[in-house]
């Protein structure tokens, strides 16, 4: 676990990068000016010089905004940029081995969709969970069956790490999962395939926090 985990807000994180209708870090700014509180980059379609090249820029547009940025999947990229964390999935390096890899990259996001992998990623050093797919997703064509608000909620009751719930999240079923225990949500296509990504992710962060408002006053 590191100091970083007490400041992170997990509340809207943009998973930006991917193939889309958008320039993909013009469509990242307009997510973070919108209201993203964090920041994914997951450009898995081009080769390795491309993902350091978009990086680079996608991080120095974070920066600007005051946002963190963790890498999708590549410890060495995220070390490369100097990137605030790295997510990685359930197939990637153990959890224990990309600790000791991190050094100065300070966040670890792992991948669980069950109680038992949510567990391990804590016990290994884990700062918080992606859990899902939720609901169904076709951004992610090898995400697996939908685990739904009750598989959600499984995870939430197994772990004290923070859950950003993801898979098919929208506007509509975004109060839901905050309901279930989730910090926050992590969203691709509800932000990047939106005519409009900025006005997509002030709606979709306000619904967020109306719901969570909801949830304080019980
Ligand atoms: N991991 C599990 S589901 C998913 C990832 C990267 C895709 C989420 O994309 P969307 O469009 O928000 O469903
Ligand atoms: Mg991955």
């Amino acid at each position: 676990m590191s100091q970083q985990r007490q400041i992170m807000d997990y509340r809207l994180y943009a998973i930006g990068g991917g193939p889309g209708p958008h320039d993909p870090v013009a469509a990242l700014e307009a997510a973070l000016r919108g209201g993203a509180t964090l920041a994914q980059w997951r450009p898995k379609h081009l080769p390795a010089r491309q993902q350091y090249e978009t990086a680079v820029q996608a991080l120095s547009v974070a920066r600007r905004l005051g946002v963190p940025l963790i890498i999708d999947d590549r410890v060495d990229l995220a070390l490369a940029v100097g990137a605030d964390g790295v997510h990685i999935g359930q197939q990637d390096l153990p959890v224990a081995a990309v600790r000791r890899l991190l050094g100065p990259v300070p966040i670890l996001g792992v991948s669980a969709s069950t109680p038992a992998e949510a567990r391990e990623a804590e016990e290994a050093g884990a700062d918080y969970l992606g859990v899902g797919p939720v609901f169904p997703t076709s951004s992610k064509a090898d995400a697996g069956e939908a685990i739904g608000l009750e598989g959600l909620r499984a995870v939430i009751e197994a772990t004290r790490l923070p859950v950003v719930a993801i898979g098919g999240i929208t506007r509509e079923n975004a109060p839901l999962v905050l309901a279930a225990g989730a910090a926050g949500v992590a969203v691709i296509s509800a932000l990047f395939n939106q005519p409009d990504v900025a006005e997509a992710a002030a709606r979709l962060r306000q619904a967020i926090d109306e719901a969570m408002a909801a949830q304080t006053r019980g």
